[in-house]
């Protein structure tokens, strides 16, 4: 390979992950945003007690009061929040939308923050200033001359703080809706529909002190070196004293290869690194389900083998008889399916599967870490619950060291669900807001994300209220979406920088600018902090600490109040603008509609806040039965490619220059891309198979079954060591050739990472 000639910004990229690289890319990015001094100072507050928490990932801090763990990804993240770029009304008033539409994403963000609320004039193709009670009182007349409240959407990405999300939550269910589409439908859905089924609580068990004594981590599909920086040091610790990680990944992930730690000075001064995975197996795209089904194969027949011999066999049988349901069925699926079956879909051979199987018997305590490489596709909630019955076949749920671990997205989207985002809402929610504010929302089931997409493309709901994100880009088929949206009566995004979904107006839009979480939130009682809950349930508080980027920004909480009490009036006698003059008055109420959180004000004024009771963790199960349950997967995932050999399956993936749909800049310096993003990874065979070489320009389309074609054309062919029949390449890009029917259908979560294309030269 070193004498190829590769096409421009294509390179093989030999060093490890982290070091030195990852400190000259931050020094880079500070520079970039105009940064220095503001954000040098925001960086060392990251994650301290008395600090804010990082918007980067959801992964937990060593007790939120560790000193500063370096985080390249994270100092993007926050750097790019806190630069001195603006986007004024002066520089709204130089561009039309129009303008804007043609710029990139890179682009759009990079004009900064945005300074004050504006409204879109179709008259003169423009965004202009206008003033907060004005703003508050056109959402409010739109949405009352709505015919039912059904109409609106309420959409959340998963940065907001629980306080901003509880009090969204209760002003769509005052006004009537349960419609919460959020980017969790597109994330982690399949954890929260898959693991309450399974273990009666949709969030992970283990808690990072657990990770200190696994004898073996399972890590399936996520990438920590770009998208969990700060687990690298829980991996880099665990691989330090010997801990066996087994990874699934159809991508060799340069961080789960080789790491080094920033902050040892030894691998720095000696430009050394730490193996990471001892095994690395490259699943298929698509492929885990089949991988899971041999894992559990190969540890059944060891049992088998070890009790024929007189041994006691490999399984936990204790914990099976007392604690689960299900375990025949499951031993008669794994049974019946074939070994053919498992190698042909999982792309890895018998022997592999046994390799690991090996390390997971032979271990006392195991975790097994997932992200989006098992919840993007469309068994994705299948997927999940399989990772817990091959855990719960060695009993290791709800004891030290053992557990699951689902590796969340945004820094808050657990936090979001707790506090009541979800659009399918229980009892106790329904009750506790009946206690804390007496009335009775209803408990219907609400629109989804892709639910919501459909309603607005019908015509069936008319206004969509964005509470962050970028709903429209991070949805698959932008080319049914964006037309959609475009039809709304109204459409209002609380944001803090530019971004395309702000561009595609409505009838009426509006873009309300907020605080971010570095920045200090002054209320009439008083400076406030916000509170968040990590990957792990630990809630702690964040309190920002710059200077605000306008003086005309309002807090997300402050934004939600004031377009309630614009909308609502009086309705159910709730005190907003009492509220919003201290967050812990949000916070009593959080409470009182969710007992969980006992005594919320005093825990987490506590350094490093307190975790929330997950009952799985102590081996009590919340389901209907009362047990744990193993939920048997049917099959195999249907294969596309078995079916129709021309298919390959395509994933796509975060570079390590983004964050979701914001693009910091254009390289992936792991995967050894440079200044560019439009290309497809692919297997040397399947290129020959259909006579493209590296550089060769593709088309690419995916086949929804309707007749409506989705095509994607230019980007370029990069040859790549990933499994045979598995293509990848960038998110949001690859949006394009995603049919929104292509769904997981229990979570409704986008399979992102399992489309089936058709590729050729162009
Ligand atoms: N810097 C940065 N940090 C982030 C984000 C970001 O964009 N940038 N996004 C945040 C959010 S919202 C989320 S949800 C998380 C996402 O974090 P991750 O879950 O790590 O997300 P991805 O990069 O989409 O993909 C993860 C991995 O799945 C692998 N993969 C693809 N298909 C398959 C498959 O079929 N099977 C298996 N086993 N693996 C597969 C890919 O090769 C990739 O290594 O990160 C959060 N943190
Ligand atoms: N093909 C493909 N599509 C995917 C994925 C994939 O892997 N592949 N991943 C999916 C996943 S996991 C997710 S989570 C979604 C992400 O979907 P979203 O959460 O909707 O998208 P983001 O890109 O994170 O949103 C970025 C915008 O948030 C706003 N913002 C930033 N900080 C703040 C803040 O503090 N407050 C407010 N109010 N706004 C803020 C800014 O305006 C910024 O432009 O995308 C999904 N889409
Ligand atoms: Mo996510």
């Amino acid at each position: 390979m070193a004498t190829k000639n590769r096409p421009v910004g294509i390179r093989d990229y030999h060093a490890a992950a982290g070091g030195w690289g990852a400190l000259e890319a931050v020094a880079r990015t500070l520079k970039e945003q105009q940064v220095i001094a503001r954000g040098v100072t925001a960086l060392l507050k990251a994650n301290q007690p008395d600090g804010f928490d990082c918007p980067g990932c959801a992964w937990p801090d060593p007790q939120h009061t560790s000193s500063f763990e370096f985080c390249e990804n994270g100092a993007k993240a926050i750097t790019w929040e806190s630069t001195s770029k603006r986007a004024t009304p002066d520089f709204f008033d130089r561009h039309t939308v129009t303008d804007l539409w043609g710029w990139t994403d890179y682009d759009l963000e990079n004009s900064g923050r945005i300074t004050t609320p504006l409204m879109y004039d179709p008259t003169v193709d423009r965004y202009v200033a206008i003033d907060w009670d004005s703003a508050f009182q056109v959402v409010a007349n739109a949405l009352t001359r709505l015919d039912s409240p059904d109409q609106a959407e309420f959409y959340t990405s998963g940065r907001a703080s629980n306080e901003a999300a509880f009090l969204y939550q209760l002003f769509a269910r005052a006004y009537g809706t349960n419609n919460f589409p959020d980017c969790s439908n597109m994330c982690h859905e399949p954890t929260s529909v898959g693991l309450p089924q399974s273990i009666g609580v949709g969030k992970g068990t283990v808690t990072l002190e657990d990770f200190d004594s696994a004898d073996a981590i399972f890590s399936f599909g996520h990438n920590p070196g770009t998208n969990h920086p700060r687990m690298m040091t829980t991996l880099h610790e665990a691989s330090r004293r010997g801990c066996p990680i087994v990874v699934f990944n159809p991508f060799k992930e340069r961080a789960l290869e080789r790491f080094a730690a920033p902050q040892n000075p030894l691998e720095m001064a000696t430009f050394s690194s730490t193996d990471i995975a001892s095994l690395y197996f490259q699943v298929r795209a698509g492929g885990d389900l089949a991988a899971l089904k041999g894992l559990m194969k190969s540890v059944l027949e060891h049992d088998a083998q070890d009790i024929a011999q007189g041994g006691k066999g490999h399984l936990d049988r204790d914990f099976i008889t007392e604690h689960t349901n299900g375990f025949d069925q499951l031993r008669e699926d794994i049974e019946a399916t074939s070994w053919n079956e498992i190698t042909s879909v999982s792309g890895l051979s018998r022997v592999d599967l046994e390799s690991a199987a090996k390390i997971y018997i032979r271990a006392e305590r195991v975790i097994i870490c997932y992200g989006m490489g098992i919840t993007q596709h469309s068994n994705g909630t299948a997927n999940v619950q399989q990772l817990v019955n091959f855990l719960m076949l060695r009993g290791n749920l709800g004891r030290t060291g053992a557990g699951i671990c689902p590796v969340r997205g945004h820094s808050n989207v657990q936090g979001n669900r707790t506090v009541g985002i979800t659009e399918i809402p229980n009892a106790d929610l329904i009750n506790g807001i009946e206690r804390a504010f007496g009335f009775r929302p209803k408990q219907d089931k609400g629109h989804g994300a892709v639910e919501t997409i459909k309603a607005i493309a019908d015509g069936r709901s008319k206004a969509l209220i964005c509470l962050g994100g970028n709903f429209a880009v991070a949805m698959s088929d932008p080319n049914y979406v964006f037309p959609a949206i475009r039809k709304l009566d109204i459409a209002v995004h609380i944001a803090t920088k530019l971004n395309r979904s702000h561009l595609l107006t409505a009838k009426t839009t509006l873009i309300l600018p907020c605080l971010g979480r570095t920045e200090i939130d002054v209320q009439s009682s008083g400076t406030q902090s916000l509170t968040v809950e990590d990957s792990m349930s630990v809630v702690h508080a964040s309190r920002g600490f710059l200077k605000p980027a306008s003086t005309l920004l309002k807090s997300e909480p402050a934004i939600v109040a004031g377009l309630a009490k614009a909308t609502l009036k009086d309705r159910h006698g709730i005190d907003w603008d009492g509220l919003v003059s201290n967050y812990d008055l949000i916070r009593d109420k959080i409470e009182a509609v969710f007992p969980i959180f006992f005594d919320f004000n005093e825990r987490v004024r506590k350094p490093g806040g307190f975790r929330l009771r997950v009952a799985a963790s102590e081996r009590v199960w919340e389901t209907t039965s009362g047990r744990a349950e193993f939920v048997v997967a049917c099959g195999i995932h249907e294969d596309p490619i078995l079916k129709d050999p021309n298919l390959l399956v395509l994933t796509t993936l975060r570079s390590h220059g983004q964050y979701n749909t914001t693009v910091y800049n254009m390289d992936d310096r792991y995967r050894g891309v440079f200044g560019r993003r439009d290309v497809i990874f692919m297997n040397k065979d399947d290129m020959e198979a259909r006579g493209v070489s590296e550089g060769d320009r593709l088309v690419i389309e995916s086949d929804p079954g309707d007749n409506e074609r989705k095509v994607l054309e230019g980007f370029i062919a990069v040859e790549y060591p990933i499994p045979r029949g598995s293509i990848g390449g960038y998110y949001p890009e690859l949006n394009v050739v995603i049919p929104l029917s292509t769904y997981d259908k229990r979570s409704g979560t986008p399979a992102y990472k399992g489309v089936p294309v058709k590729v050729r030269a162009a």
